[in-house]
């Protein structure tokens, strides 16, 4: 059943159509793509340590076009790290630190892993590479200034 559009009243209509505006606008930047200024390449530096089994840090974000340097510190045994997707390889003595350096031209998730079987949970021992803007920090911080739009708004009277 429906209600007469005439028994709801004008403030109450004038808010359901700001809300369905606000939730347009909060889809649209969910779904499209951002026309964001990409920063200019930074260098950027990581020291990982390794030790079996895990890299510390475990996920690595850096823009596209950046120079990336990697250093890995193999804490106990002897760990490397092997970068999918860009093909390089590094090795690290126990107690030494090697460093792999390169620009980061592809974007994308890369999974780094020890090549180094260094013991039995050596297959776990992987990492991340993510390459690219961060769009998903950008649309989270576009979707907060929203929300506090909408609650500033839904206070006006
Ligand atoms: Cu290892």
């Amino acid at each position: 059943m429906n209600l007469p559009l005439q028994s709801v009243s004008p403030e109450r209509r004038r808010k359901f159509a700001g809300l369905v505006v606000l939730a347009i606008v909060a889809l649209s930047v969910l779904a499209l793509p951002l026309p964001l200024p990409s920063a200019p390449p930074a260098d950027r530096h990581f020291h990982l340590q390794a030790s079996s089994f895990a890299y510390q840090p475990a996920v690595l974000h850096v823009n596209r076009g950046d120079r990336v340097t990697i250093e890995i510190e193999a804490q106990d045994v002897v760990h490397g790290l092997y970068l999918d997707g860009y093909d390089l390889q590094v090795t690290a003595e126990p107690g030494r630190t090697a460093a792999l350096s390169f620009t980061a031209d592809r974007s994308g998730s890369f999974r780094f892993r020890c090549p180094v079987t260094c013991g039995p949970l050596h297959p776990f021992m992987i990492g991340q590479l993510k390459v690219g803007p961060n769009t998903l920090l950008w649309k989270g911080l576009a979707l907060a200034a929203l929300a506090a739009l909408a609650g500033v708004w839904s206070l006006r009277r």
